[in-house]
């Protein structure tokens, strides 16, 4: 458990990928009590140093000291790097919030929402799972309206931007972009196929039932985090062309009727949503709207005619975020407040 302090000794693993970048200028721009920050990173990133409150902070290696003295860690380093490293840092004593996908289903890991499950911070071990990026834009909007109204089951399309895969992904996009609109040839490094002006139906692995990875994240870690395993969820994740920001048109069917207006009204008073709605005069969520913004972006909100109680709607955040670093910075608020 955490020991109250003024201030903490607080460390970002994964410091130089998108996600680290993200989350050492939300501890800045929130204001985290930081006492002190250190990064981490693999040899690559070995003499970098990156900018924090206006300091040159150095990067790291990790190694079995790393962690002594540190109280909270942020990894966003991949799933291989948590699994070792994690609980070698939990076990010197510092809480893990983890980015990666390593330890979000363990049932000895909370994998935590702040507006949606805060409630499950009290039974961590050492280690707090940050929920996938797509599944906490969709969940954030999911529970006031499962409160309301029960939610039987989701069917959600997503629209990902290629900056969840990294800095390399959003190398690629530009790359290929500036080479095909100057007749050169393209390489393909990061995706199996071109991405710039196309749309891929693959994020992460394939798996044997046909859906991939990233789909099995969402329909998983929704009940996980709603605590409710009833809702029955299914998934097609999709690669987009756009740099930052994860849109989602997300169908629900839920056991109570409710109309579009008492779901504009129920998300209206709910924390972390922002409503964007006013179609006639074409205003909707737009990625390139919420880049480094904090909100979820909620609109086109209207009856699904097709079924008795249904709702579609489109929800768009910034993935490195919401989606990400604010989240993880979030749990580490609710953390210093218990
Ligand atoms: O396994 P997962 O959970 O599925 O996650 C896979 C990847 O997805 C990203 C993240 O990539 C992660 O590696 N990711 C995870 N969760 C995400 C989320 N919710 C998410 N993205 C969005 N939303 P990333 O590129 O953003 O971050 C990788 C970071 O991890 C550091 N790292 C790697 N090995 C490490 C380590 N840190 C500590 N110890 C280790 N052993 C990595 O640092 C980066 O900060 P780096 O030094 O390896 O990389 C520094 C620069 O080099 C670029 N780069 C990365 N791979 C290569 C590369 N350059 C050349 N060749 C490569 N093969 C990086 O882009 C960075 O700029
Ligand atoms: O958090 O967009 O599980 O390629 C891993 C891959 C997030 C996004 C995770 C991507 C992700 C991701």
């Amino acid at each position: 458990m955490l020991k109250k302090k003024e201030k903490y000794v607080v460390a970002v693993v994964g410091a130089t990928g998108a996600v680290g970048n993200e989350m050492i200028l939300t501890l800045e721009q929130r204001n985290f009590p930081v006492e002190k920050l250190r990064l981490f990173a693999s040899e690559r990133s070995e003499g970098k140093s990156l900018e924090f409150r206006g300091q040159k902070i150095p990067v790291e290696t990790l190694n079995e000291n790393s962690f002594t003295g540190i109280d909270i860690a942020l990894f966003s380093a991949g799933a291989e790097r948590s699994k070792i490293w994690a609980p070698a840092a939990a076990k010197s004593g510092c809480v893990v919030v983890d980015n990666s996908s390593q330890w979000r289903m363990d049932p000895e890991v909370p994998l935590v929402i702040p507006e949606v499950n805060p409630h499950d911070l009290k039974w961590h071990k050492g280690i707090i799972a940050n929920p996938n990026c797509s599944t906490i834009q969709m969940v954030v909007v999911l529970k006031p309206i499962h409160d309301a109204a029960k939610i039987k089951r989701v069917v959600v399309t997503t629209f990902q931007a290629v900056s969840g895969t990294g800095k390399k992904a959003v190398d690629e996009l530009m790359q290929q972009t500036t080479d095909l609109l100057n007749f050169r040839e393209i390489r393909c490094n990061v995706y199996p196929h071109q991405i710039a002006f196309n749309v891929l139906p693959h994020i992460d692995k394939f798996l044997e039932n046909g859906y991939t990875k990233e789909e099995m994240k969402m329909v998983n870690e929704t009940k996980k985090i709603m605590g409710d395993n009833s809702i029955r969820v299914t998934a097609t994740t999709v690669r987009v062309p756009v740099f930052r920001g994860h849109s989602e048109s997300v169908n629900i069917e839920t056991g109570k009727k409710i109309t579009p207006n008492e779901v504009r009204a129920v998300l209206s008073r709910a924390p972390g949503i922002l409503i964007l709605d006013a179609p006639e005069k074409n205003v909707y969520p737009l990625p390139i709207d919420v880049d480094g913004k904090d909100p979820v972006y909620v609109g086109r909100i209207r009856e699904d005619e097709s079924i008795e109680n249904g709702i579609n709607i489109w929800i768009v955040s910034d993935n490195l975020r919401k989606g990400a670093a604010l989240n993880a910075v979030q749990i580490a608020e609710e953390l210093i407040k218990m």
